[in-house]
């Protein structure tokens, strides 16, 4: 089946970087709501400094969406990078491969993991994964979006990381994101699923393995993306959901049985969002927000009163097209720091070409924003493409030292790029 919703392709992170390749589509390109920052600077280097030599592993056609958990059962944690659709020139064509990457202690590299791939037997547009224990059994089960077919799929997990098919929930139009968190604190883990093209959330909740929709929360236009958080410090998860139209962020509470009210206070970020995560920034106990701003080279950041209310949100420089977003505390100051993937033009000999790189924002207090401007740096050793789809951090070479993990569609691989500096904090102390 052939999927034909360019608008949503292009703002949901569907690479165009094959299409430029193909060297005819920087006007298409530059039509689409996502058009990245053009600039003369040339790419980023590969600076040894900060991390090592980028490691790159195949991870199917076009690899989006990187997800942890334990999937065969020997209390390590694995690594799961989805496939939603191939990559076949204009046409975005459904796909739904998953290749994990499975922990294996005994291999003396830094990435220490073999893999393995799982197809579906109808190829499926699976933008979205998340992976729980649904099922009650201490397995990590894995829930995906069927983003054509309007529904969400559920796996249970076989415990040897194959799956079967557990059903599946109707959601909204156009599936492209999902979270999990207990909603209703009842020790059972729930989900909430973004639909695009309806302007909503279904919040799903989970009774012993049985999914159905509790509530759907009417939101603006273009959701792109939700984050959860307990913003009010009662104990319960509280939502925040970002939409790109309207360049807002609203804030729902949860009344603590699950059922979620809108805030009347909106929070207006910068131009093109297109991701946002929640922590804590500056350690004082109340949950933040952060958003990368792909139309103006800024992160927005919110600090949070740990009352549900947030500070009006202030603007720290991030470089060009800023896009996919994480933080940790590398450099150990209990001030998070923000790790960022940029996609952008640059020009050689006239011609444009779609590329990226990705940035470290560590927090300084000489600058009056308390963040240092951005450090470029090569995502890849590829010259083009390198664009970032999405990134992880985490210790995988077990060194103690932070690594970050980043999906680069353009050239099928995941990334290692292990820490060479930084023995930081994945949070705050
Ligand atoms: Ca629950
Ligand atoms: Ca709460
Ligand atoms: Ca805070
Ligand atoms: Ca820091």
């Amino acid at each position: 089946m052939k999927i034909n919703k360019t608008a949503i392709v292009s703002l949901i992170r569907f690479p165009l970087l094959i299409l430029v390749s193909l060297g005819i589509i920087f006007f298409l390109s530059c039509s689409s709501q996502e058009t990245p920052t053009q600039t003369n600077e040339g790419q980023s280097e590969t600076i040894g400094t900060y991390f090592e030599t980028p490691l790159e592993y195949d991870a199917g056609e076009n690899p989006l969406d990187i997800v942890f958990g334990d999937f065969n059962v020997d209390n390590k944690t694995d690594i799961l990078v989805t496939s939603p659709t191939k990559q076949n020139g204009y046409v975005n064509e459904e796909d739904g491969t998953m290749t994990f990457f499975l922990k294996d202690s005994s291999i003396s590299s830094r990435f220490p993991y073999n893999s393995s791939t799982l197809k579906p037997d109808v190829a499926e547009w699976r933008q979205d994964v998340v992976a729980i224990d649904f099922t009650g059994d201490n397995i990590t089960d894995l829930i995906v979006t069927n983003t054509e077919q309007e529904s969400i799929k559920l796996f249970s997990n076989d415990g040897d990381s194959t799956f079967s098919d557990n059903g599946s929930v109707i959601v909204g139009k156009s599936p492209i994101k999902i979270v999990s968190g207990d909603w209703n604190s009842d020790n059972q883990t729930d989900i909430a699923v973004v639909n695009l093209d309806n302007s909503s959330i279904s919040m799903i909740q989970n009774i012993s393995g049985i999914f159905s929709v509790s509530q759907t929360l009417v939101v603006e236009e273009t959701p792109i993306s939700i984050t959860i958080g307990d913003w009010d410090n009662d104990s319960d998860i509280d939502i925040a959901v970002l939409s790109r139209s309207s360049n807002l962020v609203q804030i729902f509470l949860n009344n603590g049985s699950g059922i979620f009210n809108l805030q009347d206070t909106t929070y207006t970020v910068g131009s093109s969002p297109f991701d946002m995560i929640a922590g804590d920034w500056n350690c004082d106990s109340n949950k933040d927000l952060a958003v990368t701003n792909s139309g103006e080279n800024t992160l927005s950041l919110i600090y949070g009163k740990g009352t549900g209310d947030f500070e009006t949100p202030i603007k720290i420089s991030s470089g060009r097209g800023p896009r996919g977003l994480v933080s940790a505390d590398f450099d150990n100051d209990s001030k998070m720091d923000f790790v960022v993937g940029h996609q952008f033009f640059v020009i050689t000999s006239g011609v444009p070409l779609l590329t990226g790189d990705f940035s470290l924002t560590l927090s300084d207090n000489n600058y009056s924003n308390g963040y240092a401007p951005p450090i470029h740096l090569a995502a890849s050793l590829a010259e083009s493409g390198a664009s970032p789809a999405e990134l992880s951090i985490l210790n995988v070479d077990n060194d103690s030292k932070i690594d970050v993990l980043i999906t680069i569609p353009a050239i099928k691989k995941l990334v290692l790029l292990s820490g060479k500096q930084f023995y930081g904090n994945l949070s705050c102390p």
